[in-house]
C-alpha cells in the first residue's frame, strides 16, 4: 500500500522537503507547496515531472481550496496528506510572548491544517483511498519553559487526529499523528526570527534527528497495509528524553 498522489505542506525545507525526497524515490507523485516559490521551482527542476509545485501560503484557504480544485489530472486524486507546514516563534514565558507570534502559530499550525484537512479529506472519502499525516511533536505531550503557545498547538494536532479518526471510522481513510522531538531542520532559525547562532545552540553536543530521520518514519506509515493504521508515532533522538517534574525549592 504506497501512496501514488502525495500532498505535502511546508515542502520547501526540513521534514516536508525530507518527505517529498523519499516519495519521489518511491516513485510517488508529490504536490509540494510552500511559500518560497524559488526554492519549489529549483526542487521540480532537481526531481522531476513527478513534483508538482504549488507555491501558496496555507493560510490563504480560498487560494488553496481553488488551487487544489485545479490541479491537473494526474495530480488530483491525493491519496495521502502530509500536514508538515508549521513553525514555533519566540521561546519566552507566555505573558511574555508577542500576540501577534501566537496568531502565527495558530493560524497556521492550527486554522490552515484544518482547512487543507477539510478540502483534502472530502475527496478521498469519494475516492475511498486516503491517509492523512499530521506533524504533532513532543512539545504537543510534554511540556518546556516557553513553550506554551506552540506546545498548545500541537497537543491540538495529536487529539483532533484521534478525533478525525472516531469521525473517518467505517470509512478506508486513515489518520496518524507523527510526534518528533528535535530535529535538525530550520525550525529554531524561524523560532528564534533568523538569529542562526542560537538556532544552532539547541543542537549543539548531541546528534539531532534529521528531516531524513522523519521522513523514513513518515513513509513506513504510509506504506503500511490498507487495514493498519498508525494512530501516534513519537520519536526523539537517543540524546533526548523527556525531563520529569521541576520543583520551586526554597532551600
Ligand atoms: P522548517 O522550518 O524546516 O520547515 C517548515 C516548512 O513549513 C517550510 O517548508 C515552510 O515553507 C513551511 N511553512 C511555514 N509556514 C507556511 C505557510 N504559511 N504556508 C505554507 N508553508 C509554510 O521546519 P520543520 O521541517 O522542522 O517543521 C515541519 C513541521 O514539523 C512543523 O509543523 C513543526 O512544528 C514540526 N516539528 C518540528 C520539529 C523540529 O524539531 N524541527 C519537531 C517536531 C515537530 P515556506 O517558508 O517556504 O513557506
Ligand atoms: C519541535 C520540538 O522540542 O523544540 O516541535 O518543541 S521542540
Amino acid at each position: 500500500m504506497q501512496p501514488r498522489v502525495v500532498l505535502v505542506t511546508g515542502a520547501t525545507a526540513g521534514i516536508g522537503e525530507a518527505v517529498l525526497r523519499r516519495a519521489v524515490a518511491a516513485g510517488s507523485r508529490v504536490i509540494a507547496c510552500g511559500r518560497r516559490a524559488e526554492r519549489l521551482q529549483e526542487l521540480a527542476t532537481e526531481l522531476g515531472p513527478q513534483v508538482l509545485p504549488l507555491p501558496l501560503d496555507v493560510r490563504d484557504h480560498p487560494a488553496m481550496e481553488q488551487a487544489l480544485a485545479a490541479l491537473p489530472a494526474e495530480f488530483a486524486s491525493i491519496d495521502c496528506l502530509v500536514n508538515t507546514a508549521g513553525l514555533a516563534l519566540g521561546l519566552s514565558k507566555f505573558w511574555e510572548n508577542d500576540d501577534s507570534d501566537w496568531q502565527v502559530m495558530i493560524e497556521t499550525n492550527l486554522t490552515a491544517m484544518l482547512h487543507v484537512t477539510r478540502t483534502v479529506v472530502r475527496g478521498m472519502l469519494q475516492r475511498e483511498r486516503g491517509h492523512i499525516i499530521q506533524l504533532g511533536s513532543v512539545a504537543g505531550r510534554y511540556p518546556y519553559g516557553g513553550g506554551s503557545v506552540y506546545g498548545g498547538t500541537k497537543g491540538f494536532v495529536s487529539i483532533f487526529s484521534d478525533h478525525l479518526r472516531v469521525d473517518l471510522n467505517g470509512t478506508p481513510v486513515r489518520v496518524t499523528s507523527i510526534e518528533p522531538g528535535a530535529v535538525e531542520t530550520e525550525f529554531s532559525v524561524v523560532r528564534f526570527k533568523g538569529d542562526g547562532q542560537r538556532a544552532n545552540k539547541v543542537y549543539e553536543g548531541f546528534q539531532p534527528l534529521s528531516g531524513a530521520d522523519v521522513a523514513e518514519s513518515i513513509w513506513f506509515c504510509a506504506c503500511q497495509p490498507a487495514h493498519v493504521n498508525i494512530n501516534h508515532l513519537e520519536l526523539m533522538p537517543v540524546a533526548q528524553s523527556a525531563a520529569g517534574f521541576t520543583f520551586a525549592r526554597k532551600l
